[in-house]
């Protein structure tokens, strides 16, 4: 039988910041993971997107084909995808819908792709309005982060690296109907996400699993439970990458339980300029050094 984890809970109001920069820096040094409650984004809101997101999923394969995906927005359908291009079996037993940054200027601006308004009325402004107050969740969660790898609050923000975050809204649908063969076909196979953190909201259906060792043969996975109301944020590859290893980008999956499921994330990466920007790098190694855990040499 599977394991439970525990994830430790960050309360994103709790007035006293160090005490909670130190919870959140012992959550990603220890599983890469954690729930966020009081977040402010309104669960009333969360049930409209879900609905929305429903109507969508629920419509012909011939409507959702006409925003397929390009651009790295818009739809992908079942199996379409592979998290894990090691497993031998078939793709992903989901299908989701992508939807870039708002705020995109130059190349990337309008590149989004929404379903027409007199197919789904009010689909659009939904999820705008859902993508921007994670994205404000988020802001305020990175400046405990930079507190918690011991650097000014303001670190991200006074860097650039929060103006025009490269945040991404991804709906997913696990259809639910287990299969009757003998190869495991998974809702998402085991990966970790690139990214900085990813928030991740869900219909409360089970399946998410991580696998806090991901080097270690046979790989042990526990089971991360729904808890009502709360983002679950995990740290991506770039954040391990920036702290030299010290937060720990975790290897994840869902595995499937007949059950039809519904999740939404929103991924926050950031600014290429301060992803290759060595003097933005710096500090983040420097304080690694403090950590005694130097992996990568610059
Ligand atoms: O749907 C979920 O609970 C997680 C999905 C996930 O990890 C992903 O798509 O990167």
């Amino acid at each position: 039988m599977t394991q439970s984890i525990q994830l430790p809970i960050i309360d994103l109001t709790s007035p006293d910041r160090v005490s909670t920069a130190r919870a959140i820096r012992q959550a990603c040094l220890e599983v890469g993971f954690f729930y966020l409650i009081n977040h402010g984004v309104d669960e009333k809101l969360f049930k409209q997107v879900l609905e929305q997101s429903k109507k969508f999923f629920s419509l012909s394969l011939e409507e959702k084909m006409k925003l397929v995906r390009r651009n790295h927005r818009g739809y992908t359908p079942l199996y379409a995808e592979k998290l894990d291009p090691s497993s031998t079996t078939q793709g992903d037993s989901k299908e989701s819908f992508y939807i870039g940054s708002l705020e995109g200027k130059g190349v990337v601006s309008n590149l989004n792709q929404w379903p027409a308004e007199e197919v789904l009325p009010c689909w659009r402004s939904t999820m705008e309005d859902y993508h921007r107050r994670v994205l404000d969740a988020g802001i305020r969660l990175i400046s405990l982060v930079a507190l918690a790898l011991e650097l000014e609050e303001d670190f991200f923000h006074k860097s650039g690296a929060c103006d025009s975050p490269n945040a991404f809204l991804r709906l997913l649908h696990y259809p639910g109907e287990l299969q009757l063969s003998e190869q495991v076909v998974y809702g998402a196979s085991a990966h970790s996400d690139y990214g900085m953190l990813t928030l991740l909201a869900t219909d409360g259906v089970g399946g998410l699993q991580v696998c806090r060792e991901k080097f270690k043969k046979p790989q042990i996975w526990e089971d991360v439970h729904h808890l009502s109301g709360a983002f679950i944020v995990n740290i991506g590859d770039m954040m391990e990458r920036w702290t030299n290893c010290l937060f720990r980008s975790t290897l994840h999956r869902v595995m499937p339980t007949g059950q039809e499921r519904y999740s939404v994330l929103r991924f926050h990466h950031m600014l290429n300029s301060f992803f290759f920007s060595n003097s933005l790098f710096y500090p983040l190694f420097r304080s690694m050094h403090v950590c005694g855990m130097l992996v990568y040499v610059i």
